[in-house]
């Protein structure tokens, strides 16, 4: 019986993927790195330091712990500037009435997101109100793809982990969500997220009923 959605953030309840990126480029270009939308392709669901890991790759020097740490402060300085022009309409469209009627049919929701800007970004999508827990990144020690953040989120919920469902659009996400034993819907294709178990085209397909019958 489904007592619970754990929702990913980025690519599920809406697209911070664009903003994330004009953040790392306007870092990669100042550092003379090569970066472009493609490679952006490689951050989705990934934490912000794997992140930074990934684009430095292509540099040719190597960093030290303390330069490493002051590149991801200023990417996420810049970040958090973007995300002040954020408004509801950048809502992936049906996640309001989704969680509205999940809410209405009482199942609990949670967002189980490897960004520690999680709670910045439903606030100004107004829809922090309709979630019952954000599962907190900053203090998970393994990220996406371990179960670490989907099993806190559904413990936030106070519900088991076999009585919860996750929507993800990455790999290492769906990953993360088979892990903790949940079932995974992929925000995709079979040919973008072959290990989910469901898939759909976007949060705005979903319904309670659909979902309690892939919990089955
Ligand atoms: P932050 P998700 C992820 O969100 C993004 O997809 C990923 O690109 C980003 O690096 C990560 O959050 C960390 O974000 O720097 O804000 O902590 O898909 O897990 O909701
Ligand atoms: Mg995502």
């Amino acid at each position: 019986i489904l007592a619970g959605v754990l929702f990913d953030l980025d690519g599920v309840i809406t697209d911070t993927a664009e903003l994330h990126y004009k953040a790392w480029k306007e870092l990669a270009d100042e550092l003379g790195i090569p970066f472009d939308q493609a490679y952006n392709e490689k951050l989705k669901g990934v934490d912000r330091m794997s992140s930074l890991r990934l684009i430095l790759q292509n540099s040719d020097r190597k960093f030290t712990f303390e330069e490493m740490e002051e590149l991801a402060n200023r990417k996420n300085e810049r970040y958090r500037e973007l995300l002040t022009t954020l408004t509801p309409e950048a809502l992936l469209p049906g996640v309001r009435k989704l969680l509205k009627a999940l809410r209405r049919e009482g199942i609990r929701t949670a967002v189980a997101s490897a960004s520690r800007n999680a709670p910045t970004v439903i606030e100004k999508l107004g829809v922090a109100d309709l979630f019952d827990y954000v599962a907190d990144a900053g203090a998970v020690a393994l990220q996406k793809p371990d179960a670490e953040i989907f099993l806190k989120a559904a413990e936030g919920l106070g519900v088991h982990p076999l009585r919860c469902i996750g929507i993800e659009d990455a790999e290492a996400g769906v990953m993360s969500i088979h892990r903790a034993g949940m079932p995974a819907v992929g925000i995709g294709t079979p040919e973008t997220l072959p290990d989910a178990d469901h898939h759909v085209s976007g949060p705005g397909e979903l319904t309670p009923a659909l979902l309690r019958e892939w919990m089955k």
